[in-house]
C-alpha cells in the first residue's frame, strides 16, 4: 500500500498494550495506524511488542519482563527509536529511555514532530513551536542528558529543537512570546477574513488521509498538496467556488487524529478558526478505511472542542472507489456477519440512514459522484446565502432548474 522509497529510514520498534478497552484487534488497528505515523515521520518498523495487562505500569508502562524482551531486540538491532502508542508520563519516559539507552517517543511526540516537519509557512512554524514548547514543559528535567546520540531523527525535529536543553524559565518566556507573535498573525488574519466580505463560507474537515485535499483540488481547480502520507496538509487553504453562478468559499485545514495532542489542538486554534467561523462544514470520511466510524467519532470529538459541532454538516464519504466489503462465507455457520462484511448500499441502511440527504458517497480521485456533489453543496449554500442576502435570491434557481 505505502511505497517505501526512503533512502535511510530510522530503525524503530512500536510498543502497545492490549486492555480490557482496548482489545487485541483495536490493539492492532491503533498500531497499524502509529506505524503509518511512523512511516510518515522517516521511520521504518522492525517489530511491534504487545503485552496484555489491566492497567499500564506507573513506572515504565509496559512490565519489567516485556521491557527485557524489548531491550534484547533495541541491542541486537540496533534500534535508535521506541515509540509508544499512548501518553508516556515524563517520569516513565526517563525511566524508560534509561532502561533502554535510545530514544523514547510516544504518539504525541510523534505527531508533533510530524507536524515540526511538515510546517511550511511561518505561521504553521510558530504554531507546532508553540505545541512542542509546552509538551517540553513539564518533562524538562533530564530529559535525553544521559543520551550521547541526540542529533536529529524522529522525535529531534523542528522548530522547537534547541530548547531542548535550556531550562523552565526560558521555555516559558519562549512560550509567551509565541503567544504574542500569534495573536499578531492572528489580527492580520482576522481582517484578511473580513476582507471577504459575506460569502458564504464552507469548510472541509475530516480524519488526515481520507481526501479533503484531493476533494478541494477537483472542485476548486486548485493545486494543494495532497499524498498518501498523514497530515499532507498543515496550512489552511481558502478558494472561491462558484456553482451555477453562485460564489462561496471552501477551506481545506489540517486533517484530524485520534489523541491529536491536546497542545496542537490548542496551538493550531488560530488555524481552526476557519472551521469555526464557517457556515457549512463538509466532513469528509474515508470509507474505505476499516476504522472510518471511530474516525467520525474523533472528528467529532474535536469539533466539539472547537465549538463547531452544531453546524449545519455533510457527510461527504470519499473512496467509495477503493471500498471493498470482507467476503462472508454464507456456509460458514460460526461467524456472524458484521458490518466489515456490508456493502456500501446495507451501510446506507445503518444509522447512515438517519443522516438522510446530509450524507453523500463519492470518489473524489475517480470523480465519482461529483455531480451529485455539487447539486447537493449548490442547495445548501444556496439556503445560507438566500438567508443572508434575501433580496437576490432570484439569481440562484432551485437546483432543479440548471444542470450543476
Ligand atoms: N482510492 C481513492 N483514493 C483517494 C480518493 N481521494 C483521495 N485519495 C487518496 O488519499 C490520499 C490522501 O489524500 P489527501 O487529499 O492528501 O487527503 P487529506 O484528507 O487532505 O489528508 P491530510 O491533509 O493529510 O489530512 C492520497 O493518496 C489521495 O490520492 C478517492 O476517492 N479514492
Ligand atoms: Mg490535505
Amino acid at each position: 500500500m505505502i511505497e517505501k522509497k526512503d533512502i535511510s529510514l530510522e530503525k524503530t520498534v512500536l510498543v502497545g498494550i492490549i486492555t480490557q478497552e482496548q482489545d487485541d484487534v483495536k490493539s492492532k488497528e491503533y498500531l497499524d495506524e502509529l506505524e503509518f505515523l511512523t512511516y510518515t515521520a522517516g521511520g521504518e518498523v522492525l517489530k511491534r511488542f504487545t503485552q496484555k495487562m489491566t492497567m499500564p505500569n506507573p513506572k515504565t508502562f509496559i512490565g519489567t519482563g516485556k521491557m527485557e524482551d524489548v531491550k534484547h531486540f533495541v541491542e541486537e538491532h540496533e534500534v535508535g527509536t521506541v515509540i509508544f502508542d499512548d501518553e508516556l508520563s515524563p517520569a516513565q519516559e526517563r525511566n524508560i529511555s534509561k532502561i533502554l539507552n535510545c530514544k523514547v517517543l510516544d504518539r504525541t511526540n510523534l505527531i508533533l514532530d510530524i507536524f515540526a516537519q511538515r510546517a511550511q509557512t511561518s505561521y504553521a512554524r510558530t504554531q507546532v513551536e508553540l505545541a512542542q514548547c509546552e509538551y517540553l514543559l513539564p518533562r524538562l528535567k533530564g530529559m535525553w542528558t544521559h543520551l550521547e546520540r541526540q542529533k536529529g531523527g524522529i522525535g529531534m525535529r523542528g522548530p522547537g529543537e534547541t530548547e531542548i536543553e535550556t531550562d523552565r524559565r526560558i521555555v516559558r518566556d519562549k512560550i509567551s512570546l509565541l503567544k504574542a507573535k500569534i495573536k499578531a498573525i492572528d489580527k492580520q488574519m482576522a481582517v484578511q477574513r473580513g476582507n471577504r466580505g459575506k460569502l458564504v463560507r464552507v469548510a472541509l474537515v475530516g480524519y488526515t488521509n481520507v481526501g479533503k485535499s484531493t476533494l478541494m483540488n477537483m472542485i476548486s481547480k486548485s493545486e494543494v498538496f495532497a499524498e498518501n502520507k498523514l497530515f499532507a496538509t498543515l496550512d489552511t487553504t481558502v478558494r472561491k467556488v462558484v456553482i451555477g453562478n453562485l460564489p462561496f468559499l471552501v477551506s481545506d485545514t489540517v486533517g484530524f487524529i485520534r489523541k491529536l495532542p491536546t497542545q496542537l489542538v490548542e496551538s493550531f486554534k488560530s488555524t481552526l478558526d476557519e472551521v469555526r467561523e464557517a457556515d457549512l462544514l463538509l466532513h469528509v470520511v474515508d470509507i474505505s478505511h476499516s476504522n472510518f466510524e471511530e474516525h467520525i467519532e474523533s472528528v467529532n470529538n474535536i469539533l466539539t472542542d472547537i465549538e463547531s459541532l452544531g453546524k449545519p454538516t455533510i457527510m461527504v464519504f470519499n473512496k467509495i472507489d477503493a471500498y471493498q466489503p470482507e467476503p462472508f462465507d454464507e456456509t460458514d455457520l460460526i461467524e456472524e456477519r458484521t458490518t466489515a462484511n456490508f456493502s456500501i448500499d446495507e451501510w446506507k441502511n445503518t444509522w447512515m440512514h438517519k443522516v438522510g440527504d446530509r450524507a453523500l458517497f463519492i470518489s473524489a480521485l475517480n470523480k465519482e459522484n461529483l455531480d451529485g456533489f455539487r447539486k447537493r453543496v449548490y442547495e445548501e449554500v444556496r439556503k445560507i446565502h438566500i438567508q443572508r442576502f434575501p433580496y437576490n435570491h432570484f439569481l440562484y434557481p432551485d437546483i432543479e432548474d440548471f444542470e450543476a
